[in-house]
């Protein structure tokens, strides 16, 4: 059985921290149809804790912040919220199961995550010219998978902080973060999965080189397949989010009357959706969906009039396609075409 290194070790020794449950804990997220609200609920987001869920005091918290920085520094929590407060609302999302990225598991949300700037806080310790990745450390704990750590520590390319908007979030929609979401502080990570955004943190370093814990070196890594250019293939870090749409509206097994109907659904990508196509025909011909607004790194509405013709089944898709021009598989990707069986009516 494979064993943490070193470094996840030190962080946690001697510390007392009550994880409360002390296993993996997962709670299913909105299915498609049910992501009716721009802004999800504190209570009905989904929930991924690998370890369990420390349960922190918060007289007893502080962030410490060290490695390639020029001061040294620890913060209490009355300290961190002296910063100014920066709202941004972000979709927030899974990558799902970490050895399985063929599986789409569909854990997205969107929240307006209230917090501090990260980058005001480095400018307080004086970020070292040579540092490249932000280290963070979460205070829990235990097993994951038959792998023991001494703590969730992610990785985060340095590069990430020029486009803004990083946060050292302590509120999820205007209230404080509970327990299960990250309390009292959590990274928050815009347009990267939800793995990156690392929950009750405990500890900053900045380093030159990726961390070397299990949940950047054994999990996380997607497969590339090899290619001319790239004949050895080789591994990507699960950092920005692939072009990904569900349709919202209509629910699967609806029954469809005449039309016309609206086709509508949630769209999100790291940089930026480009369009949304829509299929009524199971993927033969596809149309240019109608995008609503973004605000900050929110999900995007897309909407489509349809007007069904006969009866029988219908399979309804949408496909996004990014700012780059990367648009989402047809399946077996965490980000496949997702399909909607309705029945027309005619009625
Ligand atoms: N410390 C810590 N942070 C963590 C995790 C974890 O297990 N421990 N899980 C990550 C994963 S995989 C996801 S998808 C998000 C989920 O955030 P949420 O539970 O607030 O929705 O938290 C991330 N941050
Ligand atoms: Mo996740």
């Amino acid at each position: 059985m494979p064993t943490a290194p070193d470094v996840q070790l030190y962080e946690n020794a001697g510390r007392s921290v009550t994880m409360e449950p002390h296993q993996t804990l997962r709670h299913v997220p909105l299915a498609p149809h049910e992501l009716t609200q721009r802004i999800t609920p504190q209570s009905d987001l989904f929930v991924l804790a690998h370890m369990g869920v420390p349960r922190i005091n918060i007289e007893n918290w502080t962030l410490s912040v060290t490695g390639l920085v020029r001061d040294s520094m620890t913060f209490t929590f009355d300290k961190i919220r002296q910063f100014p407060k920066r709202e941004i609302q972000a979709f927030h999302q899974c990558a799902g199961y970490p050895k399985r990225p063929q599986l789409p598991t569909r854990r997205i949300g969107n929240v307006l995550w209230g917090g501090v700037d990260l980058k005001s806080l480095l400018e307080e310790v004086g970020v070292l010219p040579a540092a490249r990745f932000l280290w963070s450390f979460g205070h829990d704990y235990g097993d994951f998978d038959g792998i023991l750590s001494g703590s969730y520590v992610k990785d985060l390319p340095l590069d990430r902080l020029s486009h803004g908007d990083v946060l050292l979030a302590y509120e999820i929609n205007g209230a404080p973060l509970d327990a299960l979401h990250g309390y009292p502080l959590r990274l928050l990570v815009p347009g990267y999965y939800g793995t990156n955004s690392v929950k009750w943190l405990s500890h900053l370093e900045l380093a030159d080189r990726r961390a070397d814990g299990p949940f950047t070196t054994l999990l996380y890594n997607d497969p590339i397949s090899p290619s001319t250019n790239n004949p050895n293939g080789g591994t990507r870090p699960v950092w920005q989010v692939a072009p990904e749409s569900l349709i919202v509206s209509p629910a699967p097994d609806a029954k469809i009357g005449k039309g016309p109907v609206e086709i509508w659904g949630r769209t999100w990508a790291d940089g930026g959706v480009a369009s949304v196509d829509v299929s009524t025909d199971g993927g033969r011909t596809w149309h240019a969906a109608e995008l609503g607004n973004q605000s900050d790194w929110s999900w995007q509405t897309f909407r489509m009039e349809w007007n069904p013709q006969g009866t029988g089944d219908a399979i309804l898709m949408s496909r996004a396609t990014d700012k780059m021009g990367a648009f989402q598989p047809d399946s077996d990707w965490r980000n496949a075409v997702y399909a909607v069986r309705v029945t027309k009516t005619g009625l």
